[in-house]
């Protein structure tokens, strides 16, 4: 790792298609995108649609390091999720693949086009629960609490 990489979290999450391989190959994707590089991934996780319909979703957490400014990073996860078939009908559809940028080492981003930490990460299990396997430095057990009750377990088909 070069001194000036910068430690990011990804949230990948679908619910469209085979769900799994989606999340599999967008971590590949990931790692092959020049200046990124996946330090390590949480496992797949089933979660019940938060604020969204249909299937329930695979979700899970990255690690990365990257060379990347955060809004080039972005436009790297844009670029994987167009590739995976990615389509945009209305807020929280149901979708094939989407790539969330959580945290960009200790950023706080408010642009028009990026917010970091992401806005609603605390409030969402499906976020917390595989971050928290990966990183348990980063998520109290008080945020854990504020997320209890929403529906997330480990997919043992995933395995
Ligand atoms: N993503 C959303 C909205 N709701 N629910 C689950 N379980 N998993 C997600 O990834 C998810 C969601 C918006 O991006
Ligand atoms: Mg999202
Ligand atoms: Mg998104």
């Amino acid at each position: 790792m070069d001194r000036s990489d910068v430690t990011a979290f990804v949230a990948l999450g679908a619910n469209l298609g085979d769900a799994a391989q989606s999340l599999r190959g967008a971590l590949k994707a990931l790692d092959e995108v020049p200046g990124v590089r996946v330090v390590r991934a949480s496992s797949l996780y089933r979660t019940a649609p938060v604020e969204s319909t249909g299937p329930d979703y695979l979700n899970a957490v990255a690690e990365v390091s990257t060379s990347l400014i955060a809004p080039a990073l972005l436009d790297a996860l844009l670029a994987i999720e167009q590739q995976a078939g990615r389509e945009r009908p209305y807020r929280n559809a149901p979708r094939t693949l989407d790539l969330d940028l959580l945290l960009y080492g200790g950023a706080r981003i408010d642009s028009p086009r990026l917010t970091v930490p992401h806005p609603r990460m605390w409030a969402r299990a499906f976020v917390l629960v595989p971050l928290r396997e990966i990183a348990p430095e980063r998520v109290s057990h008080a945020a854990m609490q504020a997320v209890h009750g929403q529906h997330t377990e480990l997919c043992a088909a995933c395995r």
